[in-house]
């Protein structure tokens, strides 16, 4: 049987915006302010995560006496002030290539377009780009109790746009993001390599070369399970 895809829904840090980079060197700052330092290996695990999630991951590499001294909350603060001093000078610029294009074509399909995104500062963010007028619903990490690989984001971001999640896609860039959108019964496509994204149904390397009309019509011949 032959979907009809009615909606999209769009991840913001690493799918619409280059913010990734920035939330994995505010952790690494973070880290050397309290005498350690983290992993390479520990960016791709820390995509789509809550922040106090993504800190209780940072704090493995942390000392014993970090760990049991220090106040997780004040940490959170440390680090979303560290994030918020690289995001001073962001701009339009920093959106990713071919996204801001590839929205406009989708709105002149007639889809509906919505942001899922576990980040607190997502509306801040998708204000300084200028953008936030293309959607017709923001979800963020302000709206939920449960972050991804919960559905709670991608769920409500379809009950905002009035759309079963059978109508719905969501692209996303952390394989948190895409059990999140298994688990709402979304087609998920993936933003980034497939070796990191495993479960996707479909990836691509981001928006440069994607036409919307063309890549809709694909999406729609994947088989409804
Ligand atoms: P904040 P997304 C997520 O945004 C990021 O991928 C993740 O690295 C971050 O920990 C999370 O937002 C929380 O961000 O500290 O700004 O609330 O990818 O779901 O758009
Ligand atoms: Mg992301």
């Amino acid at each position: 049987m032959q979907r009809t895809i009615k909606a999209l829904v769009f991840d913001l840090d690493g799918v619409i915006v280059d913010t990734a980079k920035y939330h994995f060197q505010s952790w690494r700052e973070f880290a050397h302010n309290h005498g350690f330092d983290i992993p390479d290996r520990l960016n791709s695990r820390l995509k789509g995560l809550s922040r106090m999630e993504a800190l209780d991951e940072v704090m493995q590499f942390a000392s014993e006496d970090t760990r049991k001294n220090g106040n997780l909350e004040a940490f959170a603060k440390e680090k979303n002030d560290i994030y918020l001093h690289h995001l001073t000078d962001l701009s339009h610029d920093e959106m990713l290539p071919g996204v801001e294009r590839f929205l406009k074509e989708a709105r002149g399909l007639g889809l509906k377009l919505a942001v899922g995104s576990g980040s607190k500062n997502a509306t801040s963010i998708l204000t300084r780009l200028g953008v936030t007028n293309l959607f017709d619903a923001i979800c963020d990490g302000n709206d939920i109790q449960r972050s991804k690989p919960d559905p709670q984001i991608f769920l409500m971001a379809c009950e905002r746009l009035s759309i079963d999640p059978k109508h719905a896609v969501v692209f996303e860039d952390a394989e948190v993001g895409i059990d999140a959108s298994l688990n709402a019964g979304i087609l998920p496509v993936g933003v980034g390599d497939a070796s990191q994204l495993p479960h996707a149904a479909i990836w691509i390397d981001g928006f440069a070369y994607l036409h919307a009309a063309e890549f809709i019509r694909t999406l729609e011949q994947i088989r409804v399970n």
